[in-house]
């Protein structure tokens, strides 16, 4: 069975100190999880080496940073190479998602340079797609998420998109309350399978984890998880509060 991650998004929520209380909440939540079963805290870059220790020791949890740079190193003020997370221990990097897409202007082909990156260092990226809600209108979300899978993922050999795992968030769901029904999670998860597997082959596309971001919360959480193409979440609101986030792993399938 593929792996079934629930990856919490804190964007940039939390003071340090929340953030340690967050992780101690969720201590218990955290032990023990199945052999397929995987937690990632996406954390601010600033409490990474916090967050990495507080996980040490556990098993399937892991510490993500929410963004990196996509260059090696040099005068780049204020940006996080991938050299830096992996003197942390850092093993995942989400990339793409839809807030860094509108608000700093990352294009597919930039992130096609970060997945290279990300992957040169042996960490993974949680790689995020979705349509906004004029594409979404118009019908035409299944071009549109394939164009951002073929610009910034296909140029990968098989072994490389093996490490990478999907994020599919509809922007029009993102922080909005507005779940995509699990009908149309379903849908799109089973149409990127299809895509990849075009490309890469069935047994390669069947293999990769494809999460659903876009209002999940404890209430949802076991309905969509439940769709046979959706391998967890990706969670933003949801994953500040330790008891829906606690629900929302146990949802896993
Ligand atoms: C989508 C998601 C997490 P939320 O951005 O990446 O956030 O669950 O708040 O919609």
């Amino acid at each position: 069975m593929r792996a079934q991650i629930a990856a919490a998004n804190w964007k940039m929520n939390l003071t340090l100190q929340q953030g340690e209380a967050l992780l101690d909440d969720l201590s218990k939540a955290t032990d023990n999880l199945d052999n397929h079963r995987v937690v990632i805290f996406a954390v601010p870059s600033p409490y990474l080496a916090m967050a990495q220790e507080k996980i040490k020791g556990k098993t399937n949890v892991f510490i993500a940073a929410q963004n990196v740079y996509n260059k090696k190193s040099g005068a780049f003020t204020g940006e996080i190479s991938v050299e830096m997370l992996a003197s942390l221990g850092i093993q995942w990097v989400v990339l793409g998602h839809s807030e860094r897409r509108e608000y700093f202007n990352e294009t597919n082909a930039l992130l096609a340079e970060k997945v290279n990156l990300v992957l040169e260092f042996n960490q993974q990226p949680i790689f995020c797609c979705g349509e906004p809600l004029e594409i979404r209108e118009k019908g035409t979300q299944n071009d549109y998420v394939a164009t951002q899978l073929q610009e910034s993922l296909c140029h990968l050999s098989a072994e490389q998109l093996q490490k990478v795992v999907i994020a599919y968030e509809p922007i029009w769901a993102i922080g909005t309350g507005k779940t995509a029904t699990s009908e149309q999670a379903q849908e799109m998860h089973a149409f990127i399978r299809a895509e990849l597997a075009k490309k890469y082959g069935n047994e390669v596309a069947d293999n990769i984890t494809i999460l659903y971001g876009g209002s999940v919360k404890a209430a949802n959480a076991k309905e969509i998880f439940g769709m046979p193409d959706v391998d967890g979440g990706l969670v933003g609101g949801a994953s500040l509060v330790g008891s829906e986030f606690a629900t929302i792993i146990s949802s896993l399938k």
